[in-house]
């Protein structure tokens, strides 16, 4: 189901495998700090975090856009982003989230994963 998915004609980066950051962490080829993970998901600091506590949450399959997610790996990754923005909210003192995901030539990165970015101004977090 997912090789459907990957028929568009995009440059091989952005076919996954030896070319994609994210695949490379999800095989452990790249280490980083993974804060969840199961079967089809899994959570990590991000690398250049606009706040402390920026965290990604993606599937481990290779899908560029979230407009391209097949439902079964959109239930996944809907319910860990709200298991995780809850952790990542508990942890920085109950503080409010920004929750983005990128798409299409406003990502850097051509692997679906949502930002859980804690919000400046609430609870413990700092301005
Ligand atoms: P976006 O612009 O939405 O595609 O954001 C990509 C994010 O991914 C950006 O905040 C930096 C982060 N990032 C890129 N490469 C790596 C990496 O190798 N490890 C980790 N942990 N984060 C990365």
């Amino acid at each position: 189901m997912i090789d459907e998915h990957l028929d568009r004609n995009v440059p091989e980066e952005w076919r996954g495998g030896g070319g994609c950051s994210f695949c490379r962490i999800i095989s452990k080829e790249l280490s980083s700090n993974i804060l969840y993970e199961t079967d089809e998901v899994v959570a990590i600091l991000d690398i250049l975090p606009l706040r402390p506590g920026h965290t990604l949450v993606l599937p481990k399959v290779h899908i560029p856009h979230v407009t391209d997610l097949p439902a079964n790996v959109a239930a996944a990754i809907g319910v860990a982003v709200s298991k995780v923005a809850k952790a990542v909210s508990e942890a920085m003192q109950n503080t409010a989230l920004n929750i983005v995901c990128n798409q299409e030539y406003a990502q850097s990165v051509p692997h679906v994963h949502f930002h859980i970015i804690p919000a400046p101004g609430f609870g413990g977090s700092p301005q």
